[in-house]
C-alpha cells in the first residue's frame, strides 16, 4: 500500500524528503532555544498567585503539551516573518519576538490538542500518552488546556502591548479560536449522525474551521500584522490559498488516522470509533453498494476491532487508498498552479515553502 502511494506521489516531487527534513532542524533548534524564557515568563506570572504548586504544574503542563510536536505551525510564523520584513528590520530582537509569536501559535495548537484528545476519546499524541491520560491529570485537563490558551495572551500582552499591530494581533488569536471552535463544534456535531448523512460539502466546511484557519492562515497572517500590512484584500488573497492548503492537509490527516503507521504519526487513529465525518467514509460512502453501505451501517462508529478491520477492509476494496494517492498528487499541482496565480502581497515562495513541508506527509 505505501509502495503504491509512493510511486503514485513520486511523480512530482520537488524538494526531497531528506533535503526538507534537514533544513527545518536548525530553524527547529533555535526557536527550541527561546521555549523555556516562555515557560518562565508564564511560571513567574502565576507565581505571583500562588508561588509552589500551581506554577510547578503549569511548567509541567507547558512541557509536556506544547514543543514536542512538529512545530510546523510555529517555524512557519517565523518563517513568514522573515521572508516578509523589511531587510533593515531583520534583528535578532525582531527574530525573537516573532519566535514568541511562534510560541504563541504552538500554545493554541497545544490547547485544542488536549481538549480534542479529551472528546475523541484518544490515547497517544506525539508518541506518548495524552496528557489527559497521564497519572493525575484526568479531567483536569480541561483546566490546563485554558492556563495555556491563557498564557497566550499574557505573552502577547507582555512583548507586544506598546507595538501599533497589538490589537490585530490579539483580534486575530481571537477570531481564529472561534472559528477553530466553531468547527470543532460541527466535527462533533456530525459524529452523532450516521454515515449517510456525510457530504463533500459538509467536510468543507468543517475543515475549513476545525483546521485551515489555526494551521495554515494564523501563521501567515500574525506576521503580516507585524510587518505591516493593511490591505484586505491581500489578506483574502492569502486565505484563499491557506485555506485550500489545509483542506489538503486534514484529508492527510484523515487518511493518516486510519493508514499512517501510530509510530510515525505518534497517534493512534479514532476516528473510525468515533464515527467521524472523515474524507475515507465520504469516499466510501459515494462508493458503496446497498451491501457495502450496510457494512458501514453496522460497523463504523463502534469500538469493537473486528468492526474497525471491517471498514478499513472495505475502504481498501474500493480502492480509496489509491484514490488519496492520486488526490494528494492532482490537490498539489493544484495549489501550486493558484499560488502561481495570486497577484499581490505575499511572495509566492513563502506559500510554496509551506505546501512542500506538508506534501507527502506520513506523520
Ligand atoms: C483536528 O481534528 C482539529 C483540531 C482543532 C485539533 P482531528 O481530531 O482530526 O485531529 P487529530 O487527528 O490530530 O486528533
Ligand atoms: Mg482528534
Ligand atoms: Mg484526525
Amino acid at each position: 500500500l505505501k509502495k503504491t502511494i509512493r510511486t503514485l506521489s513520486t511523480l512530482n516531487h520537488s524538494v526531497p524528503l531528506a533535503a526538507r527534513a534537514s533544513v527545518s532542524k536548525d530553524e527547529s533548534r533555535e526557536f527550541m532555544a527561546v521555549f523555556p524564557d516562555l515557560v518562565r515568563d508564564l511560571t513567574e506570572a502565576i507565581s505571583k498567585y500562588d508561588p509552589k504548586f500551581a506554577a510547578k504544574w503549569y511548567a509541567k503542563a507547558l512541557q509536556y503539551n506544547v514543543p514536542r510536536g512538529k512545530k510546523n505551525r510555529g517555524l512557519a510564523t517565523v518563517l513568514t516573518y522573515k521572508q516578509l520584513v523589511d531587510k533593515s528590520e531583520l534583528t535578532p530582537e525582531n527574530v525573537r519576538l516573532a519566535q514568541y509569536v511562534g510560541w504563541c501559535v504552538e500554545m493554541l495548537q497545544a490547547m485544542f490538542l488536549v481538549f480534542d484528545d479529551v472528546m475523541d476519546g484518544s490515547t497517544t499524541r506525539r508518541g506518548q500518552p495524552c496528557w489527559h491520560r497521564m497519572d493525575g491529570v484526568g479531567l483536569i485537563a480541561i483546566n490546563d488546556a485554558l492556563m495555556i490558551e491563557n498564557g497566550i495572551y499574557h505573552i502577547l500582552k507582555k512583548y507586544f502591548s506598546h507595538t501599533e499591530y497589538y490589537t490585530k494581533l490579539v483580534d486575530l488569536f481571537r477570531e481564529v479560536t472561534l472559528i477553530t471552535t466553531t468547527g470543532q463544534s460541527l466535527d462533533a456535531q456530525m459524529a452523532n449522525k450516521d454515515p449517510t448523512h456525510f457530504t463533500m460539502e459538509k467536510y468543507k466546511t468543517i475543515v475549513a474551521n476545525k483546521t485551515s484557519y489555526y494551521t495554515f492562515y494564523l501563521p501567515v497572517a500574525a506576521p503580516m500584522h507585524m510587518c505591516g500590512f493593511t490591505d484586505p484584500e491581500v489578506f483574502r488573497q492569502a486565505k484563499t490559498i491557506l485555506l485550500e492548503m489545509g483542506h489538503f492537509f486534514q484529508i492527510q490527516d484523515d487518511f493518516l488516522d486510519c493508514f499512517g503507521d501510530p509510530a510515525i504519526t505518534g497517534k493512534v487513529g479514532t476516528d473510525i470509533q468515533e464515527n467521524k465525518c472523515s474524507w475515507l467514509a465520504i469516499v466510501c460512502m459515494q462508493r458503496a453498494s446497498d451491501e457495502q453501505k450496510a457494512i458501514m451501517k453496522e460497523c463504523y462508529g463502534q469500538k469493537d476491532p473486528a468492526k474497525v478491520a471491517r471498514v478499513k477492509e472495505l475502504y481498501k476494496e474500493l480502492g480509496i487508498p489509491n484514490t488519496y494517492a492520486v488526490y494528494e498528487e492532482e490537490s498539489y499541482n493544484m495549489i501550486k498552479t493558484h499560488i502561481q496565480q495570486t497577484s499581490r502581497g505575499v511572495p509566492h515562495q513563502i506559500f510554496l515553502k509551506i505546501l512542500d513541508k506538508i506534501y507527502q506527509r506520513d506523520s
